[in-house]
């Protein structure tokens, strides 16, 4: 990373639907804060939400995480990777339940076709329980020539409810 350079604005999605929900979200919260060349600006409130995926999963905690980095895309990547990894995330099916996940979402301006990662993130728009709380944040911010209010209003928000306890 060069010494000088400028800091983004990324913002990543948090979920977890195994174990200890909240402290698994209270813990990576922590942990990006710590990240290095990284200031946690802001986090959502966090929400109860309606599993996507097999049925017969627990309902998810989700919430986004504000930061301004100077770390590059795939360097903020494999942060999210170990963070995920000390709570114990095992990748077992595709779309099952899981302890932690962290979704790099928007890094800056930067659009990003790789192996590993796909900038912005391709199912965003399509997913209530990643828009209510990035709206919490960033209600005016435009991807794809709308806003995150316009693209949530085309949205079924009804599984996504304030977190009680
Ligand atoms: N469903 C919800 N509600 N929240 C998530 O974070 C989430 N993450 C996933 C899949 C399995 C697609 N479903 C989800 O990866």
């Amino acid at each position: 990373m060069p010494a000088n350079a400028d800091p983004v604005s990324a913002y990543i999605a948090l979920g977890s639907n195994l174990g200890d929900r909240r402290a698994h979200l209270e813990a990576a919260l922590i942990a990006l804060a710590d990240l290095p060349s990284t200031r946690l600006l802001a986090t959502s409130l966090i929400y109860e939400t309606a599993p996507l995926g097999p049925a017969g999963q627990q309902d998810y905690l989700n919430a986004v995480a504000h930061l301004a980095t100077t770390l590059a895309p795939l360097a903020l990547l494999d942060a999210l990777l170990v963070i995920e990894q000390s709570r114990g995330r095992l990748r077992r099916e595709r779309w099952g339940a899981r302890t932690l996940d962290l979704d790099l979402l928007l890094h800056g301006a930067a659009t990003l076709q790789d192996t590993r990662l796909t900038l912005p993130h391709p199912a965003m728009l399509d997913r209530a329980f990643v828009l209510v709380p990035l709206h919490d944040l960033a209600p005016d911010l435009i991807l794809a020539d709308r806003t995150i209010e316009q693209h949530l209003a085309r949205l079924d928000r009804s599984g996504v409810r304030p977190a009680t306890n």
